[in-house]
């Protein structure tokens, strides 16, 4: 028997585990991204491939693709009075709806891995639910700088052969598959698991050079295989797209890293914790893996900017144990 998302969330909001303005709000999400995996798969038939002669508040230029997600999650998360407002990697500012007194927060990069869209590779949405504080202007940057330990729920969107949902509540993290002739979102996977040791790695190596000296000790380690001192040959894969990146280590395992270097002392990283980071790592500690900025857990993080970067190390508990030992060490 399927179970759809929306079996699945009523399920759970009858045992407890979810109130019902949350599950709206991951429902609604969900809704959103199936319009943004239509457009995807229609490609330049849908005339959404190329630059959109914009760029972004941290100075990136914004594809077709970034821009047009960015406004349908916004127009089409507002009306459920479950928001009080939006985030987004694409805006200045949070957007309020309008209910000031909702209860819930709505952050997301609305298209993660920007640079294969037009390469007809993975890409996908990442989102973040954060409690509303009662009083606080959800139209201020201020009302959204809370810990990702407290997020309410994240998850994200793959667009790739198939769309694939994954999100977690707090029970778990559970993956839904798109059937698309019955317009639904199907589980197909109750309980994703980190497996706690692997022999895969993702990073982008044409960094190597700036980074810290305790990230070339551990890939240089990984490299020198059965050889060296981790005594097994390790595999790579970076696809260039977090979303698909982390959805590999979610569903088979491995260690994804992207690292601070020493290239711009003030930016500690590339990705952004509020978007990417945060709702990324509460899911991989959510499927029994680890999350850390090399230094302490993201989860941990007090933000305090919207648009904060951070160094990301997250997967197999073995690997960023590792990984996160050698930077603190001395
Ligand atoms: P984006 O949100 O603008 O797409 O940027 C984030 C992406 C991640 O998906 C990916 O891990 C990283 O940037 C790749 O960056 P680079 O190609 O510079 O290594
Ligand atoms: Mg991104």
């Amino acid at each position: 028997m399927t179970l759809s998302l929306k079996a699945h969330l009523t399920g759970h909001i009858r045992a407890g585990n979810i109130d019902p303005a949350l599950a709206l709000v991951l429902e609604t999400v969900a809704a959103n991204c199936l319009r943004i995996s239509t457009l995807v798969s229609k490609g330049a038939l849908a005339a959404i491939i190329g630059s959109a002669g914009t760029g972004n508040v941290q100075g990136e230029e914004q594809k077709k693709l970034d821009v047009i997600s960015n406004d349908l999650l916004l127009g089409g998360n507002a009306w459920t009075g479950a928001l009080a407002g939006m985030a987004s990697e694409e805006l200045d500012h949070p957007h309020a709806t309008g209910f000031d007194d909702a209860p819930y927060l709505l952050l997301f990069d609305p298209l993660d891995g920007s640079s294969n869209i037009d390469v007809n590779v993975s890409i996908g949405t990442i989102f973040s639910v954060l409690p509303h504080k009662t009083g606080l202007n959800p139209a201020l940057d201020e009302a959204y700088l809370i810990k990702g330990r407290d997020q309410a729920a994240a998850g994200y969107c793959v667009y790739g052969p198939q769309t694939t949902l994954v999100l977690s509540f707090g029970h778990g993290v559970q993956a839904f598959t798109l059937d698309r002739e019955n317009g639904e979102f199907v589980l197909v996977e109750a309980a994703m698991r980190i497996p706690a040791a692997t022999k895969e790695y993702s990073i982008n190596a044409s960094n190597q050079r700036h980074w810290e000296p305790p990230m070339q000790r551990y890939i240089s380690e990984l490299l020198a295989g059965k050889e060296g001192p981790r005594g097994k040959d390790f595999n790579m894969r970076w696809i260039g797209s977090m979303v698909a990146d982390v959805h590999r280590v979610l569903t088979r395992g491995g260690i994804f890293t992207y690292p601070r270097d020493r290239r711009e002392a003030d930016k500690p990283g590339k990705l952004r914790l509020m978007y990417e980071a945060n709702p990324m790592s509460y899911l991989v500690e959510q499927a029994h893996g680890k999350a850390t900025n090399a230094l302490e857990n993201i989860l941990d993080i007090q933000p305090t900017k919207l648009h904060q970067r951070v160094s990301v190390v997250l997967g197999s508990a073995e690997e960023v144990d590792v990984v996160t030992s050698y930077h603190t060490a001395g």
